[in-house]
């Protein structure tokens, strides 16, 4: 098990990166640097706040968050890994994946030489994960916190065959509401949704949201501008290693639905995703890698 007095004696740099138990239930790591303040659980190697100085927080995170093992985190920037939604043969299997319902190994914390902060993380292929999925593989997600937020996940194939899997980094971004925000980037971008049948194409230069929307843009490796009239505030979101960005905002009767957001969660967050799946599933070969990452920050 995690033990954070082990964890703050071999891993806590000075007042920098300190651990502490969340709601008497899991482990995370806080992040005091020059440039910003962050948190992260080792369970699900999960962000679960970025707040820049001078400004507020970047990611949103659910006040009805369960932190439970065997449920996920709900807000912050769930690892979605080996796969994307649901499982593609067994719906009994965690829908996601089972990356996010994990503990993650924390292999490092360091601090770059221009003052960001580091910390390394490792999901390995084990009786655990071979429950789900059979592949020997591991997994690595690293966070770099300064006055951008990079999170990459590196998945390296160690068994002998072949191997595919999907994923997203699922980040939930904090908004002023929900009619105050717009989402650029994406003009041109074919799409399909996952509550309206058809295959699309984004018209407008500015997607507003009115209404629940799950849309999955296809190849696509743009630079996604959330626009915050409210906040005055501009959150950029960069990404490399993906085609797909998914856009995810529940909407009224979702919201409702979903036991660990508040019925009006919906007018106070957006995902917009980094995602490997559909047409751009990773497949690799015997000691092949590949990385999907985030880049976040605002844009001033
Ligand atoms: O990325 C969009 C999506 O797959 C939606 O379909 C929606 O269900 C969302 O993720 C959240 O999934 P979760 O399993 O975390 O409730």
């Amino acid at each position: 098990m995690v033990n954070i007095d082990e964890l703050n004696d071999r891993y806590s740099l000075g007042g920098v990166v300190k651990f502490a138990e969340l709601h008497d239930k899991l482990v995370y790591l806080t992040v005091a640097n020059q440039y910003a303040d962050a948190q992260i659980c080792l369970y699900g190697a999960h962000v679960m706040s970025f707040i820049p100085h001078h400004s507020e927080e970047i990611l949103w995170m659910s006040p009805k968050s369960s932190f439970q093992i065997g449920q996920p985190i709900r807000g912050g920037i769930p690892v979605c890994f080996p796969w994307f939604g649901p499982h593609k043969s067994d719906p009994a299997k965690p829908q996601h994946g089972f990356g996010r319902l994990m503990y993650w190994e924390l292999t490092e914390t360091s601090v770059k030489p221009n003052g960001e902060t580091f910390v390394g993380f490792k999901l390995s292929s084990s009786d655990e994960t071979k429950a789900y999925w059979p592949h020997d593989f591991c997994a690595e997600l690293t966070v770099i916190v300064g006055e951008t937020l990079e999170v990459s996940l590196k998945v390296t194939n160690q068994s002998a065959e072949p191997l595919e899997y999907t994923c997203a980094l699922h980040s939930y971004y904090n908004i002023s509401a929900i009619e105050n925000i717009t989402i650029s980037g994406l003009q041109g971008a074919p799409y399909h949704s996952q509550l309206e049948l058809g295959e699309f194409i984004q018209e407008t230069p500015k997607i507003e949201i009115r209404k629940a929307e799950t849309r999955h843009y296809h190849n696509t490796k743009a630079t996604c501008m959330i626009e915050d009239t409210q906040l005055k505030r501009n959150i950029r979101v960069e990404k490399a290693g993906s085609k797909i960005t998914t856009v995810w905002n529940p909407g009224k009767e979702a919201s409702a639905a979903i036991s660990d957001m508040p019925d009006d969660a919906y007018l106070h967050f957006v995902c917009v995703e980094a995602v490997n799946a559909f047409d751009d599933v990773i497949k690799l070969a015997p000691g092949e890698s590949h990385t999907t990452s985030a880049l976040i920050g605002l844009e001033l």
